[in-house]
């Protein structure tokens, strides 16, 4: 494997960035998780127009533009012969002295990882995911904004470790109000009277590819749709509920805090056919590489 690095290509063992890099030290710099399907990227543009946001948001003037660094994405893929393929992209701050400020660093650094990822078991997809509420909850807008893409997701991941540690690997992160947020690393669908629901972003949800891309199926196929205010007891009587995300594609969720989703807790009809929508133009849509 290769590993894209300031416009030049290094093996998997020679891929590094210092450890005075800001990212390594202090979490600075921000991140893309896109996806390859059948030799096209998938909403490149919106993935490019969503780093580009986040570098704003943490004051990171970018040297490339966004057309370099979708070239440089596509290269990626083609340089290690992918077809198929999970890319996280990375930009941190850079090297620089110890101490939080960002001005002694000059020199951000791009890196652009073109892999595989499997992130549930393939009979989950078919059966559904079970998941918990935990205490953890999702990052505040008034501490860091939830929009930015940042290179520090320990938040999700403390709320990951308490799903964890009571035998469920995946889990529901309300926002600082109690309203439903997301899950660690993916948005939240339900499906209630024939409607499908997902919170605002205002609810401290990511503005995901993927939930863009549901809405727009939904769309395309007479589903009705709205952007509301969940609370817990919303999902725990959905007629269906699933994720989205880049890594996680569409997945059900058929169990939240013990409560069965639906009347037998079995992945719904209409996220049957949004997922099958979705898997049809995921390998269509897109940027050829
Ligand atoms: N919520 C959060 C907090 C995310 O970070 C999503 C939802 C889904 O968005 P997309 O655009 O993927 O439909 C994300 C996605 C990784 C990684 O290792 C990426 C995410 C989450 C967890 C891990 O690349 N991002």
């Amino acid at each position: 494997m290769k590993v894209y690095i300031n416009g030049k290509f290094y093996d998997k063992d020679d891929a590094k960035v210092s450890v005075f890099d800001h990212g390594f030290l202090y979490g600075d710099g921000i991140f893309e998780g896109i996806r390859l399907y059948s030799g096209n990227v998938f909403r490149l543009p919106n993935h490019m127009d969503r780093l580009f946001r986040s570098a704003k948001a943490i004051a990171l003037d970018l040297p490339w533009t966004k057309q370099e660094i979708a070239d440089a994405v596509c290269a990626a893929c083609r340089e290690n012969k992918l077809t198929d393929a999970y890319i996280r992209l990375v930009i941190s701050r850079g090297k620089g002295a110890l101490g939080l400020s960002p001005l002694t660093c000059s020199d951000p650094q791009l890196v652009i990882i073109a892999d595989q990822i499997q992130l549930y078991k393939a009979e989950l997809y078919e059966n559904g995911l079970k998941a918990i509420t935990v205490p953890t909850r999702r990052n505040s807008p008034a501490a860091l904004p939830p929009m930015v893409k940042s290179l520090n997701y320990l938040n999700n991941i403390l709320a990951k470790i308490e799903a964890q540690n009571q035998g469920f690997s995946e889990c529901l992160l309300l926002n600082s109000e109690g309203y439903v947020a997301e899950c660690s690393g993916d948005n939240v669908f339900i499906v209630f009277e024939g409607k499908l629901i997902t919170p605002p972003i205002s609810c401290a949800s990511l503005g995901g590819i993927t939930r863009g891309a549901v809405i727009d199926l939904a769309k395309r196929l007479n589903i009705p749709f709205e952007e509301k205010v969940l609370t817990r007891f919303d999902i725990w009587t959905a007629d269906e509920c699933f994720l989205t995300g880049t890594a996680a594609k569409l997945i059900p969720l058929v169990e939240l805090d013990g409560r069965k989703i639906g009347e037998d807790g079995k992945p719904g009809q209409i996220t049957k056919t949004l997922i099958n929508a979705f898997n049809e133009i995921a390998s269509k849509e897109g940027v050829k590489i």
